[in-house]
């Protein structure tokens, strides 16, 4: 399948999306007021970028789904990052065209050659990433790949892992479980997300996602034997234990959290094969959305 394809590519792709992020001069500069926008998958990875820029103290930087970004008049923000593989994505062509010539805007994109390419001030192109599976997989986590190393991080250790991620045994008690809740933090928050959105779309499993420290304030009462909790990134204190507690499986893993995410997407894959869905063809769904 395209999907497993091009999951297997991403570590190589992302050495390549990180040389990029180290050398690229066009995205916002430290102390810009950023707001950042994408739909799905991207929007997700919007959100991750926004929390790893903040604590890497280069200012205000705020994730919106395109579609209810409050930014008339730009908001009193400085600059505009858009992410969208296709570039054609409803939504976000709004957001361009509504601020465009108040603030200057950024787009990461799949392909050099896209509607939202003459709609913004400058684009960072990541065709190598590009793909034909509907369900992201690399090109999402190479434009956060990219990000990342232009936030002065370097990506070596990201890609060993998930070296390792496509090489672990994907255990059959993950194929079997009745349900998923991804956690995470700050930025590892965004990666759950899109953990739980790669499993609804490939395998239709339902998923959910919480920031780590809200899942104790309701959404835990679903955990039990046969479910698994499954976080990303460091443990706030006594969650395993809670969790353990409940009959659910607590999965944890010390990798890079971007790395941890590949090893859902072979999940979300095997989901599916497991229940006779072929994830390039997954149900309702259509590779950009467009009015
Ligand atoms: C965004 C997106 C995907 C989602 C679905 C529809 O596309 O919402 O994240 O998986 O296939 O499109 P894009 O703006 O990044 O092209």
């Amino acid at each position: 399948t395209h999907m497993e394809r091009e999951l297997h590519s991403q570590p190589e792709v992302w050495r390549t999306a990180a040389e990029l992020g180290a050398a690229e001069k066009g995205l916002p500069a430290p102390g810009a007021r950023v707001a950042v926008v994408g739909c799905g998958t991207s929007w997700f990875m919007a959100q991750a970028y926004a929390a790893l820029r903040e604590a890497a103290g280069q200012g205000v930087t705020d994730a919106f789904a395109a579609s209810e970004a409050p930014l008339g008049e730009a908001r009193g923000y400085d600059a505009l990052v858009a992410i969208s593989r296709s570039g054609t994505t409803t939504e976000v062509l709004r957001v361009l065209e509504s601020t465009r010539g108040r603030i200057p805007s950024i787009s990461i994109l799949g392909d050099p050659d896209t509607p939202a390419t003459p709609l913004s001030d400058h684009t960072v192109e990541l065709p190598f990433a590009d793909e034909q599976s509907v369900v992201q997989t690399r090109f999402a986590t190479s434009a956060l790949a990219l990000l990342r190393a232009h936030l002065g991080e370097d990506l070596g250790t990201a890609v060993q892992d998930a070296r390792e991620a496509l090489e672990a045994p994907v255990e059959q008690e993950w194929i079997d479980a009745e349900q998923f809740t991804f956690l995470g933090t700050g930025w590892t928050y965004g990666l759950a997300r899109e953990a739980a959105l790669k499993m609804r779309e490939a395998s239709q499993s339902w998923t959910e996602s919480y920031p780590a420290m809200e899942y104790r304030h309701g959404p835990i009462a679903i955990a039990a034997p046969g479910r698994v909790t499954w976080l990303f990134g460091a443990e706030p204190e006594g969650l395993s234990a809670e969790v353990t507690g409940t009959g659910a499986r607590f999965v944890r893993h010390s990798r890079d959290p971007l790395a941890d995410l590949v090893l859902v997407q072979r999940i979300a894959l095997e989901r599916a094969r497991a229940r006779g869905l072929d994830p390039d063809n997954p149900r309702s769904l259509t590779r950009s959305v467009m009015l």
